[in-house]
């Protein structure tokens, strides 16, 4: 089971890594991480868990920030009772995209970054992806509002990519053109 400590935070040189393709047959090792990812991101939205093993809420969470370079991540997306995304996904990619763009309105965050960052993060509106599941199955997807923000979220962290690195140093919360912005309640 993951937990916090297992979490590494910025500064550690594997945030900063273009993370390894997972080959086919999918192992046993691959397959576990995959399903340890899911089940953090699950338990950290579960209260009792939260309170027992002091999880951070989290709807995402990339193998690299648990130390493991490999091209792998879960989500889970949850609102009202219902679940809008959750999945695990090895070897990821986004096959197209919207022109149109979207936001959080209040940033994002990050379970490897111990401090707020303000400012907004431009991300693509809609989706197609493709990605292989743990049983090596491969699937297609299409995203839109939280799921597709943490989508590009986590496969940014396969490329060694952290959120601020999107945000105008000059001037974070500047008008992104073309974006329809994403209110998170
Ligand atoms: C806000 C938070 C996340 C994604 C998009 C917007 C995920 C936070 C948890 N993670 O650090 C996962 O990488
Ligand atoms: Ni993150």
């Amino acid at each position: 089971m993951i937990l916090m400590k297992d979490i590494i935070r910025e500064g550690h040189p594997t945030l900063r890594k273009v993370a390894e393709e997972v080959t086919f047959p999918i192992s046993e090792d691959i397959k576990q991480l995959g399903l340890n990812l899911h089940e953090y991101v699950m338990n950290s939205q579960n209260p009792e868990m939260v309170e027992k093993y002091g999880l951070r809420p989290g709807i995402g969470l990339a193998a690299p920030q648990v130390n493991e370079s490999k091209r792998v991540f879960a989500l889970h997306i949850e609102g009202e009772g219902k679940i809008e995304a959750s999945f695990i996904a090895i070897n990821p990619k986004i096959v197209s995209h919207s022109v149109e763009m979207t936001y959080i309105t209040s940033g994002e965050g990050c379970l490897s970054v111990d401090r707020d960052v303000e400012g907004f993060v431009p991300r693509y509106a809609r989706i197609t992806v493709k990605a292989y599941d743990v049983e090596g199955k491969e699937f297609k997807k299409r995203l839109k509002g939280l799921p597709a923000i943490a989508f590009q979220h986590e496969l940014d962290h396969l490329n060694g990519i952290m959120f601020y690195d999107h945000i105008d140093q000059k001037a974070p919360f500047k008008e992104i053109p073309n974006a329809v912005p994403f209110v998170r309640e």
